[in-house]
């Protein structure tokens, strides 16, 4: 096992990783940015060391700083997190190269899931079935106009290199088609560094739903089924549940083969996410594999009781899972609602100094947060401040447990998205666990 872990992150999830490190008797170092010094998880972690100025870009993403960071501290292994330079195989070639472990999957895992278009096919080549749409990277304007009229407008066009919604677009004509080919490439060429972009049929009104796979470096492959992330927000997730609601039996069952057949095809290690979106006739199609451990993790740690960020530590030291698909059993419902210092209504952020704070609690409630009182909440960073997670016997009891610990949290000095929950809380639509998605631009 590690001696030493580099926590190459912040918030809560740098919090997050600092706990799993304490419960395996690993001593953890917080890498940070400046204005971070006197976060939480800096204060509360056995070492810590500046890593830069407060801009991302010169701190979390500054990979010469970070490997001189792990390397003067004698750490063994870095933990990313999640963004930054999770997902990076440049990265996680070169912590290789240093001899550093980089706890997530190999280098050559990130790069082939992190190609969406390579991941496409494959998927395809799996049998995990796909949306309509192109074969790889498109060539030219005259291969997207025939391949859109043969599977039929609306389509997506999407960056190769994107994911998670970003450089993503929907043309719904044969007028629209050349131009919105020609912004696409370049905006992802701006934006990835990579003008490669694919196509796919439109999916209009699907859910979006994941399944959470772990595989060791012996072979063994799980899932620890799924989450349904469908409540978004300008490809923001606002909340998240499992089990899925509104799917079939014969959907989830099929979701978890897809999501461990694709695993195996890319001989996948550490915690990842296959995503899929589901029509309303059950079909589902894959989107996107994520190569990282996610903000929503915990929703599957309060129904399976695995700790995800233990394991992706554990196999990174290269010890087996140690139990099998039987073991992994789903219990009751959980929630969780990502609250962000925002205001409740426009969204727009809400930085600023938290003066008083106080978490929920009781029974069936979690709460993942890097908050205390007084903090100033950064301006340059990310808005998520706590992310609240309740197990509940059914959908019922977990909707009106998260309700009772919304109700009860205390955030003073900045506006917080816990408004907003509590509206959708008590939507009908929402509460309903049909297929059909709330309106949340509704202010009730
Ligand atoms: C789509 C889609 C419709 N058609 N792809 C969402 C997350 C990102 N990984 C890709 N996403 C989507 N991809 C096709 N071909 C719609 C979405 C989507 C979405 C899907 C289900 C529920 C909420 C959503 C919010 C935004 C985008």
């Amino acid at each position: 096992m590690f001696h030493k872990i580099l926590i190459a992150n912040r918030g809560e999830i740098a919090l997050r990783i600092l706990r799993a490190c304490r419960e395996l008797g690993i001593r953890a170092v917080v890498a940070h940015s400046k204005v971070d010094a006197h976060s939480l998880p800096v204060r509360l972690a056995d070492e810590s060391i500046c890593i830069g100025p407060d801009d991302a870009r010169s701190s979390y993403l500054n990979i010469p700083s970070i490997i001189s960071a792990a390397a003067v501290t004698d750490s063994d292994a870095i933990h990313p997190g999640y963004g930054f330079l999770s997902e990076n195989p440049a990265f996680a070639d070169i912590c290789r190269a240093c001899g550093i472990v980089f706890i997530g999957p190999s280098p050559e895992a990130i790069r082939l899931m992190g190609d969406k278009a390579q991941a496409r096919e494959i998927a395809r080549q799996a049998g995990a079935p796909i949306i309509p749409g192109s074969e790889g990277s498109l060539k030219d304007g005259d291969q997207v106009l025939s391949l859109a009229e043969t599977i039929g407008f609306p389509v997506m066009l999407k960056a190769a290199s994107g994911g998670g919604g970003r450089g993503m677009r929907i043309v719904r004509d044969r007028d629209a088609l050349a131009q919105a080919f020609a912004t696409c490439q370049a905006e992802a060429a701006a934006a990835f560094g990579s003008s490669e972009v694919y196509l796919e049929k439109f999916l209009d009104q699907a859910r979006h739903i994941e399944v959470q796979v772990l595989g060791d470096r012996a072979g063994t492959r799980i899932h620890l089924g799924e989450r349904d992330c469908s409540i978004q927000r300008r490809h923001q997730k606002l909340l998240e549940e499992s089990p899925a609601a509104a799917i079939t039996p014969e959907a989830r069952a099929g979701l978890q083969r897809a999501a461990l057949a694709l695993a195996q095809a890319v001989n996948y290690t550490s915690a990842g996410t296959v995503e899929f979106l589901v029509d309303r006739e059950g079909g589902f199609y894959f989107i996107e594999m994520n190569t990282r451990i996610q903000v929503e993790h915990p929703v599957t740690e309060m129904l399976t009781g695995v700790d995800l960020v233990r394991e992706q530590i554990r196999i990174a030291a290269g010890e087996p899972l140690g139990y099998r698909q039987e073991a992994i059993h789903l219990t009751g419902h959980a929630i969780e609602c990502r609250v962000n210092a925002e205001d409740p209504d426009t969204f727009a952020p809400s930085p600023g100094r938290v003066t008083a704070w106080v978490p929920p609690g009781g029974p069936g409630v979690r709460v993942d947060s890097h908050l205390l009182a007084p903090y100033t909440i950064p301006a340059v960073y990310d808005s998520l401040v706590a992310k609240i997670i309740v197990h509940g016997r059914d959908r019922g009891e977990a909707i009106d447990r998260m309700h009772r610990a919304l109700a009860e949290t205390i955030i003073e000095g900045v506006k917080t998205t816990i408004p907003f929950h509590l509206r959708l809380l008590q939507d009908p639509v929402f509460r309903g666990s049909g297929f059909a998605l709330p309106r949340l631009e509704v202010t009730l």
